[in-house]
């Protein structure tokens, strides 16, 4: 028998992702990443995702540059949050192996503009001290709840674009570790 777990979960980086998509010109779609995210479970429920909004990759260093200038802002808003409250002992309750589906509703503080997010999500447990949780259907941001609208215009300006959209689906797939 092993110990049941007590202490905070904290995010693997290596083993987690997140993706977002945008659309430019009606056809023109593409999946873009954060290359930094770091988040934790707290023992009393409080889970946190963390986005470094700097390591923003889209595979190209131009656009990478102009979002972190003129979309994001990180010179004043470094980090996206995504702060949430899960139920820990059913959490650590979960059998080695098992998936529950649950729909979860999370802040998100980005560029200083909370909003509520919801996400369908499956929370696996991979092994005694590690679990997994993945959204089951992507997460559409409405750039517009966020003020980012001013930011997208400037790109498409910059780029020289008919329009850019700006509803933009979010998927994730996270990997948190106990002690
Ligand atoms: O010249 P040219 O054609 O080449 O032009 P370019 O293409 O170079 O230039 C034009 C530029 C373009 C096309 C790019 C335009 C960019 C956009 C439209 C993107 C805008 C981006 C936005 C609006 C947002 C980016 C995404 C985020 C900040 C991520 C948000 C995070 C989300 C939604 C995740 C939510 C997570 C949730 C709800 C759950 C999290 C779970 C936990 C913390 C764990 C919980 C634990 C348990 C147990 C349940």
């Amino acid at each position: 028998d092993v110990a049941p777990i007590t202490g905070p979960f904290e995010l693997n980086p290596q083993s987690s992702s997140l993706y977002f998509v945008s659309t430019k010109k009606q056809h023109v779609v593409e999946a873009h990443t954060f290359e930094n995210l770091s988040g934790s479970i707290s023992e009393q429920g409080a889970a946190r995702l963390t986005l470094d909004l700097a390591s923003v990759n889209t595979g190209n260093d131009t656009r990478d540059g102009r979002m972190k200038e003129h979309l994001f802002d990180t010179s004043l808003f470094p980090h996206a949050e995504v702060l949430l409250a899960v139920d820990y002992a059913a959490l650590t309750a979960l059998p080695i192996g098992s998936t529950e589906k649950q729909t979860v509703t999370a802040t998100l503080n980005l560029k200083g503009v909370i909003a509520e997010v919801t996400a369908d999500v499956a929370v696996r447990r991979l092994t005694h001290t590690k679990v997994m949780v993945q959204s089951l259907a992507p997460v559409v941001l409405d750039a517009t709840d966020f003020g980012l609208e001013p930011g997208i215009e400037t790109l498409r300006t910059l780029a020289n674009l008919s329009v850019i959209s700006y509803a933009v689906p979010v998927s994730f797939n996270l990997v948190f570790e106990a002690q």
